[in-house]
């Protein structure tokens, strides 16, 4: 394997074995890796093999973990099948985790993706003790070429007391330049603006700083980023980008939306990926996004020309996509843009942009709350990534699901949401294949009519009006009408069915 990716650390060189013998039990390690790419591919398996062999032998051994988003396998998947990771943040998505923790035997901990790195700053997660990258290079003056995610690296490589580097050869070279590292932020009360005006500005550097003391292992990979394949869209993914589609029409023609649109922030998924598609066939030229994974679709429509420009913090692609990049990274680079996930998720620069902020969910309720984490109210399915930082700052807050899940036997449209991430005031657009709400200036009684018209299933409207009809005129018909089993609140149970005792 060539070393020429490795500057002049190459006598830092190792195995993944010898690297992973270097992170200590109980410490807290910072890794690379935003949506199944990006992230380190050997060091993290090496870890779950030691783990393994010391918990074999009686040995206590867990590690805190954090990231920039969801990883892969050999991560995630690994770390957590080895009982390896005490705690985990700020998302995830892989399956093996997401039992361990909603079996209790990890800590997770759900955050807005834009406030990792400024409280990691704070001090409030604690110290970092390692910090474990891939890149994609190493240049002569000992700065990073980064690889196909950004994510949090610059803040775990800046706090972290030892720097792990695994140098991917299988990223191409031609990443060189995409990626605009923003050096400038601060904590309060030295924040300054951020000089970002445009979705396509670049305000900082193509590399990583890193202090050349704190590098203590270097190992090179040649493995691809891996992510799921997307399936082909559906008939209500197709019906969900059909309304979305007509609604920007409609925007443009009523002159609330330019004909461009504003710059695109587009959530994970078959749906996401489906409206993206969609868009190839609209009127909408000279587009752009602001947003934090390209995914498929993404890069179709940057293929279609009717996208100019994509900035973010990551790939999000299909193995084919990804290997079709991959290839082609020259011609792509130009038109895209890896920041940091403290500026591709800032709430600053999204309220400034105006982004048109479209995102999944799990379920929504009539008033137009939003469940997009926990299924049934407390069984964690991923966590709330960046859709608040997006929600909450958006020009227009889209939130778009199938009416129903689990093969129709689930109405995703509830009379109220069993967890909410998303209150009613950041959800102004509500869309099934069923149909479209626009919720904004309505009341909450104005937005309940339209929700269960619009957007519920047919098999569930009649049961969501009656819920609705019957909850205005109930004792809790008030400014959010609603029957007792949801208003009453803890203390009202306590008091007037008495099954509710202090311990
Ligand atoms: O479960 O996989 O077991 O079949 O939830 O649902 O329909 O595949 O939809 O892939 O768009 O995911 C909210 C999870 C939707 C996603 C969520 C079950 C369903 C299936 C997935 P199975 P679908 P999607 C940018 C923005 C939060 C983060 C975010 C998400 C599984 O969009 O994680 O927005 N969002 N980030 O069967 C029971 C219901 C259900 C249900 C769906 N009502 N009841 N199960 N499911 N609705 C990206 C980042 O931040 C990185």
């Amino acid at each position: 394997m060539s070393s020429s990716r490795l500057g002049r650390f190459a006598d830092k060189c190792m195995s993944a074995d010898a690297a992973a013998a270097l992170v200590a039990s109980g410490s807290t390690v910072g890794m690379s890796g935003f949506t199944g790419s990006g992230y380190p591919k050997a060091v993290p398996l090496a870890l779950a093999g030691r783990i393994e062999a010391e918990h074999a032998a009686g040995h206590p051994f867990k590690l805190r973990v954090w990231t920039g988003a969801s990883t892969g396998p050999e991560l995630d998947g690994a770390l957590a099948k080895a009982d390896g990771i005490e705690l985990r943040l700020p998302y995830n998505s892989d399956p093996i985790a997401r039992e361990k923790i909603n079996a209790g035997k990890m800590d997770y901990l759900d955050m807005h993706l834009s406030q990792v790195a400024p409280m990691a700053w704070q001090g409030f997660l604690g110290p970092l003790d390692t910090a474990l990258i891939e890149v994609s290079g190493i240049r002569a003056d000992g700065s990073l070429i980064p690889s196909s995610s950004i994510g949090n690296n610059k803040t775990w490589l800046d706090r972290a007391s030892q720097v792990i580097l695994e140098v991917n050869h299988w990223q191409n070279p031609a990443l060189e330049g995409m990626h605009d590292i923003y050096y400038g932020t601060a904590l309060p009360p030295h924040r300054v603006p951020i000089p970002l005006i445009r979705a396509d500005d670049r305000i900082g550097e193509p590399f990583f700083r890193c202090d050349p003391d704190k590098i203590v292992a270097i190992v090179e990979t040649d493995s691809p980023d891996r992510n799921a394949p997307f399936t082909p869209p559906d008939a209500a993914a197709l019906g969900i980008a059909g309304h979305l589609l007509e609604f920007f029409r409609h925007e443009v023609a009523r002159g609330r939306l330019p004909a461009s649109l504003l710059p695109l922030q587009s959530g994970v998924g078959n749906v996401a990926n489906a409206v993206l598609t969609g868009l190839i066939d609209g009127p909408f030229d000279n587009m752009t996004a602001y947003t934090e994974v390209i995914q498929d679709g993404m890069l179709d429509l940057l293929a279609s020309g009717r996208l100019r420009m994509a900035s973010a913090t990551a790939f999000s692609l299909s193995p084919e996509a990804a290997a079709a990049v991959n290839t082609d990274m020259a011609r792509y680079r130009d038109t895209m843009i890896l920041r940091p996930q403290e500026i591709s998720n800032h709430p600053e620069i999204i309220r400034r942009l105006g982004c048109l902020a479209m995102n999944g969910l799990i379920e929504a309720d009539i008033y137009g709350n939003v469940n997009s984490t926990h299924v049934m109210g407390s069984r964690i399915q991923n966590g709330i990534g960046g859709s608040g930082d997006f929600a909450r700052n958006a020009y227009v807050s889209i939130f778009m699901t199938p009416s129903t899940a689990k093969g129709g036997t689930i109405s995703a449209i509830v009379p109220f949401a069993s967890h909410v991430d998303h209150i009613a005031q950041d959800v102004q657009v509500l869309v099934t294949e069923q149909g479209l709400a626009d919720l904004r200036g309505l009341s909450p009684k104005q937005r309940a009519r339209l929700i269960i018209a619009r957007c519920a299933h047919p098999a569930y409207r009649d049961a969501l009006a009656d819920y609705f009809e019957r909850a205005q005129h109930g004792a809790y018909g008030l400014q959010t009408p609603m029957l007792p089993a949801e208003a009453l609140s803890w203390h009202q149970r306590f008091i007037e069915t008495g099954t509710m005792r202090p311990a």
